[in-house]
């Protein structure tokens, strides 16, 4: 039996995330994750911040704290936000951990020793007023095409015209203001990915089938533009440093270029944590250099910006290492959600953020929403009317009206116990019959990590269920044939047993409340293993029941419209 070991793509550290980045790779993680661990499967499901670049270093700076303290503040926040959303990480660790720079380092090392590492010359911008030198984007100027006097030295904003510092007029730092700025030769150390191009390919093909297209079209669009050689050192004093004995003398004072140690983290992580559990090394290795690949199947969840650093950057640093690292199996990728068809976006604010989601409803709304609307095959567009009416329809009119008809019947007319009279007849052999397959479907989903289907599945066998109830009708057979309104309310509760199970990965806290109306849940509800015709008749006459109080509580017309005023929800250009 193969272990699981799933990551997400790593959060960045300066500040809280938007909708868009949890929905992009820490949500269906943990979605995943929680299915394997209900199927019993041994799962590890890894994540941290990615704390290391220039944009943390600015942040900081922003909010008047050095960077190390800046950083453990936001992991803090990240990590209670995380949690609040239900996020079941086995560790979330930080990309700036003794582990990871260990690791990176060692890394490094073994590349250098392949020869697959380069010193190179490069001009840099250096400033005297911060003495630093300054990335391409933190030099302003004036833009010599457009004569926009505030361009970066990456691009201008104004003409996007792409420029090189030293194209700009006036040059000067975007830190300071400084103009005391002159461009240095800077010896840094280049990874050669062009030789990288042949293994990569036919690494690539080998996930023709079992890779969504969207992976494979970004993966093999960088292959076919022909792969650069890329510089993975920087002029920074804040990430990892490159050790003195590579890169021959010439790299005192540098670090690793962020991209170059953040997806390293994802070893960093797990030996966190078998680190933070007193457990020998043999723990983390047992996923990252397992005996054989087959022993562990790897699976990557992340936005389609990010997937040519794990398509690309990343294997090139394990195929270049010639160690039996663990290579990533599947990668889920996903587009973008967008905010009333526009971008979410961090710098203008823009869109729903994690801490003031959590404010308005609880997280598995949002839970739902997101994953029943999961950008996979194509963007989709967040709207709070669509949000509303989903989360009214789907989960209080659909499960929590289904829950509550037939827990609070029960109470009302079964003394709040499991009857065991009559036999269950031709409706409930149908619906067995009908859920027997759309659980099976629904698995099926899951296992192709094919998220809108498998929740669409799930609704579908909570209609089921209401159908049947609908049909049984036991409220009204209780008048005159009480056996036929207890075979209804028995196969009623059976079926909440069911929802609480198969709920748990998609919507955990709703589920396990939906679990504990007919009895105590474990903390991790499995995955109902059994065929319909024994899962549905298996709880004992005289069982006794417990109706929750309201299990979703509706959106109303009121909350939309303070909501939409205070976030905005004008439709975007
Ligand atoms: N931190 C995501 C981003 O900021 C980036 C992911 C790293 S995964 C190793 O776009
Ligand atoms: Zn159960």
């Amino acid at each position: 039996m193969t272990r699981y070991l799933i990551t997400s793509a790593l959060p960045y550290i300066n500040g809280v995330k938007h909708l868009g980045n949890l929905v992009g790779s820490m949500l269906p993680a943990d979605l995943y994750a929680r299915y394997r661990r209900a199927r019993g499967d041994e799962t590890l499901f890894i994540c941290a911040t990615d704390e290391h670049g220039t944009p943390a270093e600015l942040a900081a700076l922003d909010a008047g704290q050095d960077v190390a303290t800046y950083c453990a503040e936001q992991h803090e926040v990240q990590k209670t936000l995380g949690e609040g959303f239900g996020l079941s990480w086995d560790y979330f660790g930080r990309s700036s951990s003794p582990q990871n720079q260990e690791l990176t380092q060692h890394l490094a090392r073994v590349l250098w020793a392949n020869g697959h590492l380069e010193v190179r010359t490069t001009k840099q911008v250096y400033s005297h007023a911060e003495k630093r030198f300054l990335p391409d984007r933190y030099v302003i100027g004036t833009c010599p095409h457009c004569g926009y006097d505030r361009a970066r030295g990456d691009q201008c904003e104004n003409c996007t015209r792409v420029l090189d510092p030293t194209d700009l007029i006036n040059p000067r730092s975007a830190l300071s203001g400084s103009t005391e700025i002159e461009i240095r030769d800077s010896a840094h150390l280049f990874l050669k990915q062009s030789t990288f191009v042949e293994p990569l390919r036919a690494w690539i093909d080998s996930h023709e089938n079992d890779w969504p297209n969207l992976v494979l079209s970004i993966a093999r669009k960088w292959l076919d533009e022909g792969l650069n050689d890329r510089g993975i050192t920087r002029d920074l004093e804040w990430g990892v440093p490159v050790p003195d004995d590579i890169g021959d003398g010439l790299m005192k004072g540098k670090v690793f270029y962020v991209w170059f140690d953040a997806p390293i983290e994802y070893i960093g992580a797990t030996k966190e944590w078998s680190d933070a559990a007193g457990k020998p090394d043999s723990e983390w290795q047992k996923w990252w250099r397992p005996e054989r690949q087959s022993d562990v199947t790897y699976v990557e969840f992340m936005a389609k910006d990010n997937v040519p650093f794990h398509t690309v950057g990343f294997p090139i640093t394990i195929m270049g290492s010639g160690e039996n690292w663990k290579l990533v199996d599947r990668i889920k990728g996903f587009n973008w959600l967008t905010y009333y068809g526009g971008k979410f976006s961090t710098s203008q604010k823009r869109g729903i953020f994690m801490d003031k989601a959590l404010e308005l409803v609880p997280a598995d709304y949002w839970r739902w929403w997101l994953m029943a609307n999961a950008p996979e095959s194509a963007d989709s567009s967040f709207t709070w009317e669509h949000f509303a009416s989903v989360v009214n329809k789907d989960m209080a009119d659909v499960l929590g009206n289904f829950v509550n008809r037939v827990t609070k019947f029960t109470v009302a007319r079964f003394d709040g116990k499991v009857p065991g009279e009559g036999d269950y007849g031709e409706d409930e052999k149908l619906l067995i019959a009908e859920l027997d397959k759309r659980v099976a479907a629904y698995a099926g989903y899951l296992e192709d990590i094919d998220f809108r289907k498998a929740l669409a599945e799930l609704r579908a066998i909570w209609v089921a269920g209401n159908e049947y109830l609908t049909k049984a009708a036991p409220w009204t057979h209780v008048k005159t044939d009480r056996t036929k309104a207890a075979v209804g309310v028995r196969m009623g509760l059976n079926l909440v047993h069911l929802f609480g199970h198969l709920a748990w990965p998609v919507i955990p806290a709703s589920a396990k409340a939906v679990h504990e109306a007919i009895m105590p849940a474990p903390e991790v509800i499995a995955w109902p293993d059994q065929p319909m015709a024994q899962y549905l008749d298996s709880l004992e006459a005289g069982h006794e029941i417990h109706p929750p109080e309201v299990l979703f509580a509706k959106i109303t017309e009121e909350q939309l419209a303070e909501w939409k005023a205070r976030f905005g929800g004008e439709d975007a250009d």
